[in-house]
């Protein structure tokens, strides 16, 4: 990859960690959109080239090595982190601790690294940390489905390992923000340099879907496989029931509402953790309209037991009030919308041009 140059003075950077995912992809290119020169990313494989030619700078670095992570920030001034490394849910359940290594030790490596740069600077560094729907948890089918839509401070008692490390990091993420070193030396006699120096906002995203992009490893994955694989006329066997409802977004929407949240103002923000989402469709829904616009798409529905209980977990809808107060969160579209607008003509596109 690519070596940021070592100069006298470090330049001014936004770094982002798991850049090579789905939401990294998008966050790059929706910051190239923007004009900005100042990228600096980071993940375990090496970005594609459309991405990396996006960045100032690139590095293959682990966000559980912290050496790694301190050469290549010793050369930047950060203000504004996204990290966005992680292991999903499904991929977790296989190898829960070293889910837990990423998602937590990962995280509290950036948000020490924040501090420090912060307390440096002697102002906030911004980290933007985006959680999950996985860090709710509904005992059963009828509580979920009795309780409809939740707001942040409800029913979060995640059944998976990627939900429970979400839902931790959400809280050392506050822990940073507001009482960070609260007993040290350097925090009495009313000169507290370690109160404020991180800067945390958290989204909930929902499932995202992607025109662009396919994830893995997630549990949510089987809306964005089954449009994909009717795009490419391949057969697709759902594993969760027809009646399985959760959130949904489109990826761009996520990007938006997330670079809406990293821009808000401190002072508008009420809370730490914020839902958002744009649909609440059943996976029968969806495979309906996927049949509207490719009426040969083969979906049949076998559900795989342990996946389907942790999508049965998950609640139905968000309450996004919070969101829509405090930054003027609103979705763009429906599913009806996205799948005219968005998803179809670019999918399209995709795989013409791939044929
Ligand atoms: C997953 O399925 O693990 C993710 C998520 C809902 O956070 N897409």
């Amino acid at each position: 990859m690519e070596q940021g140059a070592l100069g006298e003075r470090r330049q001014p950077a936004v770094f982002i960690t798991g850049a090579g995912g789905e939401v990294g992809h998008g966050l790059i290119s929706s910051f190239s959109d923007e004009g900005r020169p100042d990228i600096v990313a980071t993940d375990l494989r090496e970005l594609d080239h459309k991405s990396r030619e996006k960045c100032a700078a690139t590095y293959l670095a682990d966000v559980c090595d912290r050496d790694a992570l301190d050469r290549i920030l010793s050369m930047y001034q950060v203000k504004e982190m996204f990290h966005l490394a992680a292991v999903l849910s499904t991929r977790a359940e296989f190898a829960p601790e070293i889910a837990h290594q990423v998602n937590v030790n990962g995280t509290v490596n950036i948000l020490q690294i924040a501090a420090e740069q912060g307390r440096m600077y002697g102002e906030p560094v911004k980290v933007v940390f985006p959680s999950s729907i996985a860090a709710y948890g509904f005992g059963s089918l009828s509580q979920k489905k009795e309780v409809g839509a939740v707001s942040e401070y409800v029913h979060c008692k995640p059944s998976t390992m990627y939900g429970c490390n979400k839902l931790y990091c959400e809280h050392l993420g506050r822990y940073y923000a507001h009482s960070y070193r609260q007993l040290a030396t350097d925090s009495v006699q009313g000169k507290d340099k370690n109160r404020g120096v991180v800067d945390f906002r958290c989204v909930r995203y929902p499932g995202l879907i992607s025109a662009e992009t396919v994830p893995t490893g997630g549990t949510s994955d089987f809306v964005p496989e089954m449009i994909h694989a009717a795009a490419r006329g391949e057969k697709y066997k759902c594993f969760v029931r027809e009646d399985t409802r959760i959130p949904f977004m489109t990826m761009p929407e996520a990007i938006d509402a997330t670079l809406q949240l990293a821009a808000a103002p401190r002072e508008e923000l009420t809370q730490i953790v914020y839902n958002i989402s744009s649909f609440s469709p059943s996976a029968g829904e969806v495979a309906t309209i996927v049949k509207q616009y490719f009426p040969s798409a083969d979906i049949s529905f076998e559900p795989d037991e342990r996946r389907q209980a942790i999508v049965d977990s998950w609640p139905e809808s968000l309450d996004c009030n919070a969101a829509t107060n405090d930054w003027g969160f609103t979705p763009k579209y429906t599913l009806e919308q996205a799948f005219e607008e968005y998803l179809i003509p670019r999918i399209t596109k995709q795989y013409e041009s791939k044929a």
